[in-house]
């Protein structure tokens, strides 16, 4: 593969080279400084650092070695940057050895001397030379390193890897959202989320680097599946299925579908007549909004939408072999007045051609009701503010006189159901 920065070996300088000064490459870092080990002759304007970064091919630093006997010429850049190449041209500007750098090292040297020479890049004073990508460099400082005898250099040229835009992330993070969305500029924080129902498990900040979505400490993980419930989701007091494979209630009873975990399922299989079906018992007459079916580790599988009549608006692979139903015990539910929503207590999803099916979870959602006294199931305690009250509202919950709450002592109105905030409330005691 080809690239932008790809280095031509073949280059030799032109007579604008020579009398002005040389062009910066591609991706060329602008550095702040050269130094070096010791000059030649001590005789800096002829053969000091800064020639070998002075963009005139024909000045050259000569470095000798220091009171230690290593000879080096370190180069200076403005900031830490992922360093992709090192080049070095001789005095005609043509390439006398190239260095391609990784997080690990710059050890891919092209050149004839490449075993004489060392070439390092670093962060000077930092703690971690860590490159944040795998394809770079990282550090603020290029350092070139001979035993013993003297180092000439014409030119040393630093490329940076490009600051490119990230357009995509990880793909082993299949379905993580990020925000802002993609493509993002370089040095871009994103916060990366779990699509609705998934919880993220791994990290959840990750910064645009040169190309590539980087977490900031580690990857996201939304493939273990405690579901988070969506809004408006009831929890079922029960569910029951037809019949269940190999009669193994404990893998795959109809309880499996509604245990929040995507890594659990039941596993339905048709009764003695041949109807399969899992039924979702709510406790009471809700008025149900939605049904989701999800599939293991992924997205929804099936999503019904219900009316006042029915749930069969259905989204999905295969929307014509299943459906969902929505009834009450009494028969009732054609009564009620509201049309964007189903009301009943059990929802129930079928497969009317026969067969058995997996229900990995599923979700029934309601639209907000509100909370009257035939809902609350603590035979004596009294609430403030008095019920009926909105969804959403919060509640105290008070013993009568006389006795005291040895329970919880409040609660909220959700969804029609009055849901404690910890515990349910324990009235006991008679005091005078
Ligand atoms: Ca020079
Ligand atoms: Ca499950």
């Amino acid at each position: 593969m080809v690239g932008a920065r790809d280095v031509d070996v073949t280059r030799k300088i032109t007579s604008a080279d020579i009398n002005g000064t040389r062009q910066r490459e591609v991706g060329e870092i602008t550095p702040v400084r050269a130094q070096h080990s010791a000059t030649q002759d001590k005789d800096e304007e002829m053969y000091g650092a800064g020639n070998a970064i002075d963009l005139d091919p024909t000045t050259r630093s000569s470095t000798v070695p220091d009171s230690d006997g290593t000879t080096w010429l370190k180069v200076t850049l403005d900031k830490v940057h992922c360093v992709d190449k090192v080049i070095w041209y001789l005095k005609d500007a043509s390439l006398y050895h190239l260095w391609t750098c990784t997080d690990n090292d710059c050890g891919n040297c092209v050149g004839d001397k490449c075993g004489l020479f060392n070439l390092t890049v670093s962060t000077e004073g930092r703690v971690s030379d860590l490159s944040p990508v795998p394809e770079c460099g990282y550090g603020d400082t290029v350092k070139l390193e001979k035993d013993g005898s003297m180092i000439y250099v014409n030119e040393l040229v630093v490329i940076g890897k490009e600051e490119a835009d990230c357009t995509t992330h990880d793909s082993t993070w299949s379905n993580v959202v990020t925000v802002p969305a993609l493509p993002v500029v370089h040095g871009t924080t994103l916060t990366l989320n779990c699509p609705g129902g998934y919880t993220n498990l791994g990290g959840n900040t990750a910064t645009c680097l040169y190309g590539q979505v980087v977490p900031t400490n580690q990857p996201p993980d939304c493939s273990l599946a405690i579901r988070e419930k969506v809004a408006g989701e009831v929890t079922p007091v029960n569910a029951q299925q037809s019949a269940t494979y190999q009669k193994d209630e404990e893998q795959y009873g109809a309880r499996r579908a509604i245990d929040l975990d995507l890594t659990t399922r039941s596993w339905i299989d048709p009764n003695s007549g041949g109807s399969s079906w899992l039924k979702v018992r709510l406790g009471k007459v809700l008025c149900v909004r939605r049904g989701i079916w999800y599939y293991k580790d992924g997205p929804p599988y099936l999503t019904w939408t219900c009316t006042h009549n029915d749930c069969n608006n259905c989204e999905g692979r295969q929307c014509d072999r299943y459906t969902l139903t929505v009834s009450t015990a009494e028969e009732a539910s054609d009564l009620w007045p509201v049309s964007d929503c189903r009301y009943g207590d059990t929802a129930q999803l079928g497969k009317p051609n026969g067969g058995s099916f997996y229900v990995w979870d599923i979700a029934i959602i309601c639209k907000e009701t509100s909370c009257t006294t035939k809902d609350l199931t603590w035979s004596n305690v009294v609430t403030v503010p008095a019920l009926p009250v909105e969804h959403g509202t919060t509640l105290t919950l008070n013993c009568p006189g006389g006795y005291t709450n040895l329970g919880g002592n409040t609660a909220s109105c959700l969804y029609g159901q009055v849901v404690p905030t910890n515990q349910p409330p324990d009235c006991r005691g008679k005091h005078k």
